[in-house]
């Protein structure tokens, strides 16, 4: 097996994942962006996170690449047993991650030009899908003010998912500020030894809004 990642970039949680649970797996660093590394023939989506098994078979997409991880590993506290309200819950978080963090807003965010072809009307795709991000924040921010992680007491999966997209949440100013308790999550979460590996193994991270990610070597993480 091996994991097409890029440093800081939405498969940092599959990366954290194989850290903690420390799982055989080696990433290769691919460059993303402008004169990068052509994903669509390595990937199904022409995106990473993806994950090549032993026998050629590509998976992509977190919500399905952070599951068949933490399956390697049955009885992980990382994920919960199939056919458990935890495990329902684990993907719900996953799902909603997916979809109205990212795809929705922060996405639309960062790439007002896909919106619009008139690029005086970017600032204002911009400016919406911040608040627009806020606003998708709020149920993760009123679930970290009762609660360390997500589900239960213990760091998921999701919370791996959320880890990435709450170390962005700085980088855009003054709309997400006010999200103290995710803020809080974020720190826990960077402080984490598994994460604080792969951040080191990664380099630094190359996200920033509105900006196409920086080229990075193309290099091999041992597993
Ligand atoms: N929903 C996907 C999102 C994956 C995604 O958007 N990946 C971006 C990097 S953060 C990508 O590969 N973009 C292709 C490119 O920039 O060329 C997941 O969470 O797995």
């Amino acid at each position: 097996m091996q994991l097409l990642a890029s440093p800081g970039a939405t498969s940092l949680p599959a990366h954290v994942i194989i850290r903690e649970l420390d799982l055989p797996v080696p990433v290769r660093l691919l460059r993303l962006g402008p004169g990068g590394d052509d994903l669509a023939p390595l990937t199904p989506f022409g995106r990473i996170p993806a994950l090549v098994l032993d026998d050629g078979t590509v998976i992509g997409e977190n919500a399905a690449i952070l599951p068949f991880l933490a399956d390697q590993r049955p009885g992980t506290a990382l994920f919960a047993p199939a056919g458990t309200v935890e495990r329902a819950q684990i993907q719900a978080w996953i799902g909603y991650i997916n979809s109205e963090i990212h795809g929705a807003t922060q996405r639309v965010g960062n790439r007002p030009h896909l919106y619009s072809d008139d690029p005086a009307a970017h600032e204002g795709i911009r400016q919406a899908a911040r608040r627009r991000l806020r606003e998708a924040f709020q149920p993760i921010e009123d679930r970290l003010g009762e609660a360390e992680w997500l589900v239960g007491d213990r760091f998921t999966i999701a919370d791996a998912y959320l880890g990435v997209f709450a170390s962005y949440v700085p980088h855009f100013g003054p709309a997400l500020a006010d999200l103290p308790a995710l803020a809080a999550f974020s720190a826990r979460f960077e402080a984490r030894p598994a994460v604080r590996a792969v951040r080191e193994a990664e380099g630094p991270l190359p996200f920033r809004p509105g900006a196409s990610a920086q080229p990075a070597p193309d290099q091999e993480v041992p597993a």
